[in-house]
């Protein structure tokens, strides 16, 4: 879904809620956090998001995608599933490729998963609901490993994590000095405080030069409360409350920086 663009630039496939996301962040205090947003281009019939290349600076870099939260899907969806559910093969088949024990005995008959379902089932696999985040995919070089479904526990994810950075113990305390500057932001963000933040990762960039950055990005599912409503990004989710989990996610992606750098 992306293209490449201008040199230092990226073109995103165009969402509208995305489109409206950024637009409302470049007046917030996480706009130094994201990527640069210069508006909507056209190419061959297609709309696309402008957004800066924020690997653009880095030599041969190593990336990260943390994807942030407890829950991983709106609550609509949840709501659509059970109105008219939609049985999906795609999904069924990503299901059984993992754990071939995965999908009840209906679901085999079937064939067939609803998205809720599976968005779960990758949620409880992966450490999405006992940590608040989890890691979506890593790239070194040319080679890019998205093997992580089921690293769930606080052991696996902080190994993960030290192999990312090769132990370097500068890289990970530019990291968590990043991190401590986005906590600062999100803690005085109005964006924040009135969005559901569904599906948002974290993008951990560094290179050999020991250049190391954390951005915020994927606002592709990131949706505005209804008029005076706010969430606080800690209290655990239950269906109605549309609490994300974000910020309790946050602290312990943070501790599992810390417990790297105490070694
Ligand atoms: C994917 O599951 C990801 O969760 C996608 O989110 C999600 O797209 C897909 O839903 C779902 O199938 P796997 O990661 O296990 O492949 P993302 O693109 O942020 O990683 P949405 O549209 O929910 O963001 P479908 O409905 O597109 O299949
Ligand atoms: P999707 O909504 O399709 O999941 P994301 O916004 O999550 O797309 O981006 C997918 C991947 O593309 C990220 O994991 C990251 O590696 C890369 N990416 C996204 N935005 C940028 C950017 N501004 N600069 C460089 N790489 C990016
Ligand atoms: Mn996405």
């Amino acid at each position: 879904s992306f293209k490449a663009c201008d040199e230092g630039s990226i073109l995103k496939k165009f969402s509208e809620n995305e489109k409206l996301c950024f637009e409302h962040l470049q007046e917030d205090s996480l706009k130094p956090f994201i990527p640069g947003y210069s508006g909507l281009v056209e190419m061959d019939g297609e709309l696309f998001l402008k957004l800066t290349d924020l690997l653009a600076h880095f030599q041969m870099p190593n990336v990260m995608d943390c994807k942030m939260g407890v829950r991983t899907y709106l609550e609509e969806e949840l709501v659509r599933a059970r109105v008219k559910p939609k049985l999906r093969q795609d999904l069924f088949t990503k299901m059984l490729e993992v754990d071939s024990e995965a999908p009840s005995a209906e679901e085999r008959q079937q064939q067939a998963v609803t998205k809720p379902r599976y968005m779960q089932w990758r949620e409880s696999l992966s450490s999405t609901h006992t940590l608040g985040f989890r890691i979506e995919g890593i790239k070194r070089g040319e080679t890019c490993n998205t093997d992580f479904k089921k690293t769930r526990s606080r052991e696996d994810v902080t190994r993960t994590f030290n192999d990312f950075v090769e132990g370097n113990k500068n890289i990970i305390n530019s990291y968590i000095c990043r991190l401590e500057d986005i906590k600062q932001a999100l803690k005085v963000s109005q964006f924040f405080k009135k969005h559901e933040v569904i599906g948002s990762s974290l993008l951990f960039i560094h290179d050999q030069t020991e250049r190391a950055e954390v951005w915020l990005i994927d606002f592709g599912k990131t949706t505005a409360l209804p008029d005076g409503q706010t969430l606080d990004h800690y209290r655990p989710w239950e269906e109605g409350n549309r609490e994300d989990g974000y910020l309790w996610g946050f602290d312990n992606l943070l501790q599992t920086l810390f417990s790297l750098t105490a070694t």
